[in-house]
């Protein structure tokens, strides 16, 4: 009973949370007595706001990222730890009215760019990112994720920072370059990985493999090509590959697993196969990644044991 009663006493003050905002008109509010429409700023229904409250209680605050917007709105951007490490990060932003906190809608990430200013050598590069941020759930319809791959971590000479603009409704702000620590994988792990095709350089980021289990697995990557000024992050790559692993345990003689199937590219841009992973320990996911022709442009049998010099390891 007293679980039921805590329950709907929280959608009621969602609601309200969500709902109410009477002290905004002149943000383009209509008003009718007693009543407020200005959906162009309040996100969602009672049902919506307590989905969204939800999820962000399963990922972390990003506290160099946020930014409040002309004083009324403050960004917020989390990620699965509140800090980053290399290779693939899903990274998410929720807007919110800054005097209710309520969540916004509409608003507007772009010019995403993540700097590696190398010290010793006075240079700086970039890294993969996404196609943009966007609404990932329609249930989650405040709530909007883009990822960024990291090359190197901050411990291989150089400071990381990172930048973005963003709009909501006709408010306009952004963060400047700011400092960020991107922390190093454990042994054992290492998910981003590179192969040329002439002159060009692709990377290949693997998605959260930690949410792995024993077993089949559903594998995701992203190719990115490195961009002619590498201080522009690196977008995927415009071209088709196909990405065929092979796993072996190589503290085991180098056994494998049945029933493992290519990475094709799919219609939202990611690279989706499968991986079965019979036992946990350190997998080393051997990888030969094909043209659109079927030409072997990365990878191949390049070590003396005859598997691909290219891969990546994952360790469950
Ligand atoms: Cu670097």
């Amino acid at each position: 009973m007293k679980k039921v009663f805590l329950f709907v006493s929280m959608v009621a003050a969602l609601a309200l949370s969500a709902c109410n905002s009477n002290d905004d008109v002149e943000n383009g509010g209509i008003e009718i007595p007693g009543i407020t429409f200005d959906d162009d700023e309040n996100c969602c229904v009672a049902e919506d706001a307590l989905r969204i409250y939800n999820f962000l209680q399963t990922v972390k605050n990003v506290p160099e990222l946020t930014t409040e917007v002309e004083g009324k709105y403050v960004i917020y951007a989390y990620s699965a730890t509140g800090s980053f490490h290399k290779g693939y990060n899903d990274l998410y932003f929720v807007a919110t009215k800054r005097t209710t906190g309520n969540y916004v809608k509409y608003f507007t990430i772009s010019d995403f760019t993540p700097l590696m200013y190398m010290t010793k050598m006075n240079m700086s590069h970039s890294t993969p990112v996404s196609d943009g941020f966007g609404v990932f759930d329609a249930g989650l319809p405040a709530i909007q994720r883009g990822w960024v791959s990291f090359l190197m971590d901050s411990g291989e000479g150089g400071e990381w920072s990172l930048s973005y603009d963003v709009k909501v409704l006709n408010s306009e702000g952004g963060v400047e370059k700011a400092p960020i620590q991107v922390g190093a994988l454990p042994a054992g792990q290492s998910w981003l990985k590179s192969f040329k095709v002439g002159a060009d350089t692709y990377y290949l980021s693997l998605v959260n493999p930690l949410d792995w289990a024993t077993g089949t697995n559903a594998i995701q990557a992203y190719v990115s090509k490195k961009s002619a000024d590498i201080t522009t992050p690196y977008a995927l790559a415009s071209e088709e590959f196909t990405i065929e692993i092979d796993p072996r345990m190589p503290d085991m003689g180098n056994h494998t697993s049945p029933n493992n199937e290519a990475l094709t590219l799919q219609s939202d841009g990611a690279y989706r196969g499968t991986v079965n992973l019979t036992m946990t320990g350190l997998w080393r996911i051997h990888l030969t990644v094909r043209d659109a022709a079927g030409n072997v442009v990365g990878g191949g049998d390049d070590l003396d044991n005859g598997l691909s010099s290219l891969y990546w390891d994952v360790t469950i």
